[in-house]
């Protein structure tokens, strides 16, 4: 191809959505803080019309109606699956001309279960790569457990990859937590995760994360985990993420992993490459890392860091 000097060369846009599947998905959606992202859409989806109401998003699918009557489906998985078959163009119309797309749900339920899969599979069918973000039942949640068991796999199969949070183990790790504060914590990083790696792909950052990179790794990732700490030193930083609760002890099978390290004025480029190479040293070098760090607005000497870790399966598995 010859391009003349007249020719404008402009590197596409990448946009990024994020759609909260079922009840838990979208409580997790609703926790999420985008402001000033551009390039960012929202979508909640859901066969419960009364919770729907309840979530800020730039897009609401009240999906099914016709057999649940916007009422939810009950636990039932089918249905809500045959529901999402059923709205498969307004999805894709929803989701052209993003390049990644984050799918939030909880297995266990009707809706979430059902529908998650069939998202990541228009988001794929869309052009776009497709990380879904679950969480797997609480132990004693009994029928459900074994469901979100069943179901996970056709959410694995349909994903580029999946981040899995095992609600069982965040009790062994915290039992004195009640359900609701066991929840907060699985939406609070759900929430770090979605706006770290969309911030430093679609903001201005001292280090973007490239998406071609991020790609490859996500492509060859299976199922994945997410680590993250805060702390004004680099070296308890770098010790709280290697023993988080929802980190996987076996890290020799990573494939890789996308880091991202964020704080105010305090993240000086010997601080950030301190926490990176930290990160790096416990996930290993067989693993392809790749980094982001962005300075945000804040006052006071805390740095983050956030990772998901491809290619590491749950221990219990
Ligand atoms: N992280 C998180 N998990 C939740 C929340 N609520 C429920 N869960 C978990 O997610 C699983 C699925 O529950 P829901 O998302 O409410 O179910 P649903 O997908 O709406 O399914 P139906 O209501 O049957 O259509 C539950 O078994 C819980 O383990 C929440 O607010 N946050
Ligand atoms: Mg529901």
């Amino acid at each position: 191809m010859i391009i003349s000097e007249r020719d404008e060369i402009v590197a596409p846009r990448l946009g990024v959505a994020v759609v909260g599947c079922g009840g838990a998905g979208n409580n997790a959606l609703n926790n999420l803080d985008f402001e000033g992202t551009d390039n960012l859409k929202t979508i909640a989806l859901n066969t419960d019309a009364g919770h729907l109401v309840r979530i800020k998003a730039n897009r609401k699918l009240l999906i099914g109606r016709e057999f649940t009557g916007g009422r939810g489906a009950g636990g039932n998985v089918a249905l809500a699956r045959k529901a999402a078959e059923l709205s498969r163009d307004r999805l894709k119309t929803e989701l052209l001309g993003s390049s990644l797309v984050f799918i939030l749900s909880g297995m266990g339920g009707g809706t979430g279960t059902g529908t998650a899969p069939v998202v990541a599979s228009v988001a794929r069918e869309a052009g776009a790569l497709a990380v879904s973000i679950t969480s797997m039942p609480f132990d004693f949640e009994r029928g459900r457990v074994e469901r979100a068991r069943d179901y996970v796999r056709e959410l694995i199969h349909e994903s580029d990859s999946t981040v899995i949070m095992e609600n069982s183990r965040l009790v062994k790790q915290f039992p004195e937590l009640t359900m609701q504060q066991a929840f907060a914590v699985m939406d609070t990083l759900t929430s770090q995760i979605v706006t770290n790696v969309s911030g430093s792909l679609l903001k201005p950052s001292l280090m973007n994360i490239d998406y071609a990179d991020m790609r490859t790794i996500f492509r060859g990732g299976g199922t994945s985990t997410v680590i993250c700490s805060e702390n004004e030193d680099v070296r308890t930083l770098v010790d709280d993420a290697a023993r988080h609760p929802l980190l996987q002890t076996n890290l020799a099978r990573a494939s890789g992993a996308v880091v991202h390290v964020s704080g105010g004025e305090a993240l000086t480029l010997e601080k950030t490459h301190g926490i990176l190479k930290g990160i790096s040293d416990f996930i290993g070098n067989r693993a392809h890392i790749i980094m982001g760090a962005r300075q945000v607005d804040r006052n006071d000497a805390v740095l983050s860091v956030t990772a998901i870790v491809t290619g590491v399966r749950p221990e219990s598995w």
